[in-house]
């Protein structure tokens, strides 16, 4: 096999199975922003992408796909269960997103882990080339910069993590903590969404491991006895801005946004939240905060109306079991108690649709929601910004959402306090035209300007030069 200079490795593959009409079978590219981020990269290099395809107990031989090597890591359906759903999913998701949940800690689930992680870690060994680079992405692969260190000590190594790094109060929790900070620090370069995350994890290895840190370096020791730095930094995550710009000046979607106000009775104000179904983003809150301003008489269910699209999310999970079964009892109480015959006050979609009817929500959309209790970033919030060419609605946005350190101009709040989120959103809905351009103009400056070909530029960039330096 021909080896890559430049690989990614990541818990998917950037690609989904279909099975056509016909019995035949193919891929099609999924349409992740990391795709997108990384297809310039991976064209100029002949770059390759290790990850699962996203199907338990399948063998694939390595095949090229647009230009990219796709490597298939096999997982079979106890990785999953133990692995994916259990550790990644029920232990490390909810610990990172502060406990919203209570994390499971299992012993089973480490040791699948930490099973699959060499895995991975084998398999990028093997597609990279003497002296290449590679860039694991996320809390599924936490062990394998360390893994591949060992391995292959000739490579540069980065890792970026998407999600929050927690206060070390509460990562001091896990069992596995310190083997979970050496398999990072394997890295050249650690990024984080947020400063924050970043501090977060600089503390946890001072306390941890007793390493020294100094600004955003980390001093680790080599196994001969000397030291190399890691750097730890934010590097904020974004979106294919252009994408979204295009698809919100087609006529054809702008026409589909009236529709969408049309079909919904040509309310005043059009509410909108879009979420994976996920206990992180305060879906339960924005409910309560909507149905008690009905309730208290300072809007009605003629005038304003709230979309919730709730792409189905991690199904086999239990905590989200529990969480679909919350909010659906949350929806159908709002709107039993306030719904008139022609006039409903949530309209409520489990379903995943097509990026073009995203964009012509957001633009039917006055007033967006993000409301999440914790977030890494949130690319909604950026995905709104980009596609309100118009210059017009506005952002109610959780100051616990790596966005809202970006985002200034956006109406940040704290969606624990009901009483404020719900002066927040009649703020939003009564807020003057030439107010909603101001904010909006600054907003779309921040997501025009650093896109997410912007956000693999820097990354890779710091990782060539901590390798210089190291
Ligand atoms: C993680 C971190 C971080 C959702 N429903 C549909 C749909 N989506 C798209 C959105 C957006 C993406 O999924 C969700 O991204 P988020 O950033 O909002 O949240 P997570 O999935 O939790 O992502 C997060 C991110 O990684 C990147 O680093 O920002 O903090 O948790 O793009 O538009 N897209 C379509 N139909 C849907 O129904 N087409």
């Amino acid at each position: 096999m021909t080896r890559a200079e430049f690989v990614v490795v990541a818990n998917r593959l950037p690609v989904d199975h279909i099975v056509n009409a016909d019995g035949t079978d193919g891929w099609r590219p999924s349409p992740g922003g990391l795709v997108t981020a990384l297809e310039p990269v991976m064209r100029s290099t002949h770059g390759a992408w290790v990850g699962w395809p996203g199907q338990a107990d399948v063998e694939l031989e390595p095949f090229d796909f647009d230009g990219t090597r796709l490597v298939p890591v096999t997982l079979t359906a106890e990785d999953v269960e133990l692995y994916y759903e259990g550790f990644s999913n029920d232990t490390i998701w909810p610990l990172y997103h502060d406990v919203i949940a209570a994390p499971r800690y299992r012993r089973v689930w480490w040791d699948a882990y930490v099973r699959v992680n060499e895995r991975f870690a084998a398999a990028a060994a093997d597609a990279t080339a003497e002296g290449g680079t590679v860039w694991v992405q996320d809390y599924q692969l936490q062990l394998v910069p360390k893994l591949l260190r060992e391995a292959r000590p000739d490579l540069t190594i980065g890792y970026f993590h998407h999600i929050p790094f927690p206060a070390y109060g509460l990562y001091s929790q896990l069992p596995w903590r310190r083997q979970v900070l050496e398999g990072l620090l394997g890295a050249d370069v650690i990024g984080f969404q947020r400063v924050a995350d970043a501090g977060n994890f600089a503390r946890a290895v001072r306390r941890q491991l007793r390493y020294e840190t100094k600004a955003t370096g980390i001093r680790v020791p080599e196994a001969d006895g000397s030291f190399r730095t890691a750097l730890a930094k934010a590097f904020p995550i974004s979106i294919d801005t252009a994408s979204y710009v295009e698809l919100a000046e087609r006529a054809d979607i702008q026409a589909r946004a009236a529709e969408i106000r049309e079909s919904l009775g040509n309310p005043k104000k059009i509410l909108l939240g879009v979420d994976r179904l996920d206990y992180t983003k305060g879906i339960r809150h924005r409910m309560k905060a909507f149905g008690e301003l009905i309730e208290d008489g300072r809007i009605s269910v003629e005038d304003v109306t709230l979309v919730q699209v709730a792409s189905p999310s991690r199904e086999r999970v239990q905590a989200y079991i529990e969480l679909r079964d919350e909010i659906e009892l949350t929806v159908t109480r709002v709107n039993g108690d306030n719904d008139t015959l022609g006039h409903s006050a949530i309209r409520y979609l489990h379903q995943g649709f097509p990026r073009e009817e995203m964009v012509a929500l957001y633009l039917a959309a006055d007033v967006m929601l993000v409301t999440a209790l914790r977030d890494g970033m949130n690319l909604v919030a950026k995905e709104y910004v980009a596609s309100r060419v118009d210059n017009r609605g506005a952002l109610v946005l959780s100051e616990f959402a790596g966005a809202a350190d970006e985002l200034g101009t956006s109406l940040r709040v704290n969606p624990h306090d009901i009483g404020a989120l719900k002066d927040t959103i009649l703020r939003a809905i009564d807020m003057p035209p030439a107010e909603q351009g101001r904010r909006m103009r600054a907003m779309r400056k921040k997501v025009i300007e650093n896109d997410v070909a912007a956000w693999s530029r820097s990354f890779l960039t710091a990782l060539a030069a901590a390798k210089e330096n190291s």
